[in-house]
């Protein structure tokens, strides 16, 4: 396999072209440059085809990357653990990619002795194959029932991005222990409550990091909408509940087979409503949702469904991803600010548009981390990178809390526009703990059975072969002859108080 860089002349038939190579010769879609370009995957079977229809549509490119494979197998190796050793040292989230069991390792260790700060480590719910989805709040010491503001960032959205799981555990690492003395900490833990999570898609995530040939994966891994081994998983990025769509006009796809598929309808998958659950939870608090992705070094905020959609306060959005890319810029690294749709392309049913349409976050970002574009390394950044793309992110993620703040201070002493609260403080705060408390939030969410949460409708004599299926209102068409869907509608079934689950089906 080669990547190829593929600088597309103005806006002519960009997306035809991309539709077609991605159709006829199977090509990946890496990323977008920020000058215009778009680094695509291309299969060895296919590469010269290619090249020569470049070629005769006088369309510029060149080969980034000779050798994907050579690069995954170093990559691979690179990141090979030691079977035998059981602890993971705190220290290793600067050096390694963790795999999921080590990143809920390190988050116990974290919760069990944080020296900086009070953690507290929870799971947002299930995963479509079950997996828990560990997450941690980071609050200063002993601050008791204070209410600050909260920032939420979450990361591994997308399973390959593996830079930015990292990131978000290196946050962690560094606000629950300060390992630099960093005067700086106190203030932020001062100013905000930290709520992260390292890893919102770990079903993708485990797979990814299963052999060299699925580290490239994306998506979920939903079993649900085919048969098809290849054609599994939902783009949690394209299935939040805003502005939804599933049209390529808009950067979705209603082909399961593509990696860009959107699920049937907003919020159809489990990953993407564990995160809604979150925001809404969090609503009215939440100053600031940021949501990590890799790579190209953007800083990104709304809207993304749509070009021509403008956010009304974008000034505001603006000037915070200034001060976020001015401090990357004092370390040499250059990053592109602006609005989704406008610096990449439309992408509809991304979770930093439900944040701030859907749960009122004023600050809600996408940042696509390093490596840039013209970097020989794309998704797979060697691990020996890590600690300086966390050395060199950390002033500029404390220069955004900082100027998120600043900006705070500004809007509260004009009332006209202080952020409204949907209920009393002490009300969200009380619902808050609780949740902390929960080995598993869906469970208790779940507690009062409703009767119309849970509905079979059909019974699997539809033409495809699958079932619908209605969960707390969200309709799923299954293939319960897949036995990962039929444990996964079992999860929900004894969730809402079903027991005796096939006889009616
Ligand atoms: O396409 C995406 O989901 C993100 N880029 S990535 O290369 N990591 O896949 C960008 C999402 C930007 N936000 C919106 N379009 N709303
Ligand atoms: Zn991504």
């Amino acid at each position: 396999f080669q990547v190829l860089e593929i600088h597309l002349n103005a806006s002519e038939s960009r997306k035809d072209l991309l539709t077609y190579l991605e159709s006829k010769h199977q090509a990946d879609v890496w990323g977008w440059t920020s000058h215009g370009a778009v680094d695509v995957m291309v299969g060895p079977t296919h590469v010269d085809d290619v090249i020569r229809m470049l070629k005769t549509k006088q369309v510029s490119h060149r080969t980034k990357i000779e050798d994907v494979q050579r690069l995954l197998d170093e990559h691979v190796a690179e990141n090979r653990h030691p079977r035998h050793r059981r602890a993971v040292s705190l220290s290793s989230v600067t050096r390694r990619y963790l795999r999921l069991p080590q990143i809920r390792q390190f988050l116990q260790n974290v919760r069990a002795n944080a020296t900086q700060a009070d953690v507290t480590l929870s799971s947002l719910g299930r995963t479509f194959q079950g997996r828990t989805t560990p997450y941690v709040r980071i609050r200063q010491k002993n601050s008791g029932d204070t209410n600050r503001s909260v920032i939420i960032v979450d990361a591994g959205i997308h399973a390959r991005e593996w830079i930015a799981p990292a990131m978000a555990l290196n946050i962690i690492h560094r606000l629950a222990f300060n390992p630099n003395d960093d005067p700086e900490v106190e203030d932020l833990l001062e100013k905000f409550d930290w709520l992260i999570i390292p890893v919102l898609n770990p079903d993708g995530y485990v797979y990814s990091h299963a052999n060299s040939s699925t580290r490239l994966w994306r998506k979920t891994r939903t079993t649900a909408y085919s048969r098809d081994p290849y054609c599994l998983g939902v783009d949690a990025n394209r299935n939040f509940g805003y502005e939804w769509s599933d049209s390529p006009e808009h950067g979705g796809n209603s082909n399961p087979c593509t990696d860009n598929y959107s699920g049937p309808s907003g919020f159809s998958e489990p990953e993407t409503r564990n995160l809604k659950a979150l925001l809404d939870r969090e609503r009215g608090r939440t100053a600031a949702y940021l949501s990590l992705h890799s790579y190209g070094q953007f800083f990104l905020y709304p809207w993304g469904y749509d070009a021509s959609a403008r956010i009304d306060d974008e000034s505001d959005l603006a000037e915070v991803a200034r001060q976020f890319s001015d401090a990357m810029w004092r370390r040499n690294r250059w990053y592109e600010v602006g609005s989704s749709a406008k610096v990449l392309y439309a992408a509809a049913g991304a979770s930093d548009d439900y944040a701030r349409g859907g749960a009122g976050v004023k600050y809600a970002f996408t940042v696509e981390l390093s490596p840039t574009d013209s970097s020989p390394h794309g998704f797979l950044l060697p691990a020996h990178h890590i600690s300086s793309v966390v050395a060199d992110h950390w002033p500029a993620f404390k220069a955004m809390a900082r100027a998120i703040w600043n900006k705070m201070q500004d809007d509260s002493s004009n009332a006209d526009s202080a952020p409204e609260f949907s209920s009393t403080q002490d009300e969200i705060e009380d619902e808050q703990l609780q949740h902390d408390q929960e080995d598993d939030p869906t469970r208790a969410a779940a507690s009062g059975r409703n009767d119309n949460s849970f509905r079979v409708v059909g019974s699997g004599a539809f033409s495809n072969g699958l079932t619908s299926v209605t969960i707390d209102g969200h309709t799923y068409q299954l293939n319960l002859s897949d036995p990962v869907t039929l444990s996964w509608v079992q999860y929900y079934m004894d969730l809402f108080g079903y027991e005796r689950p096939w006889d009616t089906l």
